[in-house]
């Protein structure tokens, strides 16, 4: 997993109105309906619940540390979605405690392996490259008007690759795996061929290739350019949630409103709805 940069997300909390109308342009759903509908969940029903619904942020010092602007980031994003959230002022066991003390419905926290976000009530885990995986799937189903029976390449069979895999085979879509290991690739599609629709995925061992015979990417490497301009063709749909993205930046000129691309906003709100009842 990528270890963020304080660069990577400084303007994100500035940004989320903006973002939140690239996003209806792009899907006709904003951040909190990609996320309702990545979770199979009524937006209705869920904005209500969510206004009494509190969250602590919890900044972790252990390994690397903090990331500046981490905890206040995941709790801007939380607040614009109408969640009760705060960055707690004591790390680590203390801001574990204090949550639990102040009756917080939910924690969020992440130390360099994992970023979960924990119900104190119902104990359910909702873990960030899961999240991630199926809200930005949910997003590339919103983006095609319906991915099912459409063919779509994921690059990358890392944790993230395999929950938007998933995701994208439960939305009926036929779905094509690479990744520069190969082995990795082949793993992935035995776990998925238990699923429905999981006996006719194909493994994609050249990538250059499947670009060609592929418009619907789900790019969820954690490599810059694997996707060079040379190759981005005029009815390409990419989902990126890859850390650092695999689309450069005159890539992103070329795909404008056929690209989705974030380093937090989506994988949080995915993290927060899957939390709430
Ligand atoms: C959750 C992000 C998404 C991509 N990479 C993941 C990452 O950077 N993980 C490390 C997060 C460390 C947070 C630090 C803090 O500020 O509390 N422990």
């Amino acid at each position: 997993m990528t270890r963020l940069k304080t660069s990577d997300i400084s303007n994100i909390s500035s940004r989320l109105e903006t973002y939140n109308q690239e996003l209806l342009s792009k899907t006709d759903r904003s951040l909190l309906g990609i996320a309702c509908h990545a979770c199979g969940k009524d937006e209705i029903q869920i904005s209500r619940r969510i206004k009494s619904f509190c969250i602590h942020v919890v900044p972790v010092t252990a390994g690397q540390g903090i990331i500046t602007d981490f905890s206040e980031t995941v709790a801007a994003i939380l607040k614009f979605l109408g969640f009760t959230a705060l960055v707690s002022d004591l790390p680590d066991v203390s801001g574990v405690a204090r949550a639990f003390e102040n009756k917080a419905d939910a924690i969020m926290m992440a130390d360099d392996h994992r970023f979960v976000g924990l119900n104190l009530n119902t104990r359910s885990v909702a873990d960030n490259s899961e999240a991630t995986g199926r809200v930005f799937a949910a997003a590339l189903d919103l983006m095609a008007r319906g991915i099912e029976n459409r063919k779509v390449l994921v690059m990358g069979c890392g944790p993230v690759g395999e929950a938007a895999a998933q995701t994208l085979l439960s939305s009926g879509a036929r779905v094509g795996l690479c990744d520069s290991h190969f082995p990795a690739a082949r793993l992935l599609k035995e776990r998925l061929s238990v699923y429905p629709g999981g006996n006719n995925i194909v493994i994609e061992a050249d990538i250059n290739m499947a670009l060609l015979n592929y418009e619907y990417i789900l790019e969820a490497t954690p490599s810059a350019d694997t996707i060079s301009d040379r190759l981005i063709r005029d009815h390409m749909v990419i989902a990126a949630p890859g850390v650092p993205s695999g689309i450069s930046k005159k890539g992103c000129q070329i795909l404008k409103d056929r690209l989705i691309h974030d380093k937090l906003e989506l994988g949080v709100a995915g993290m927060a709805i899957c939390l709430v009842l």
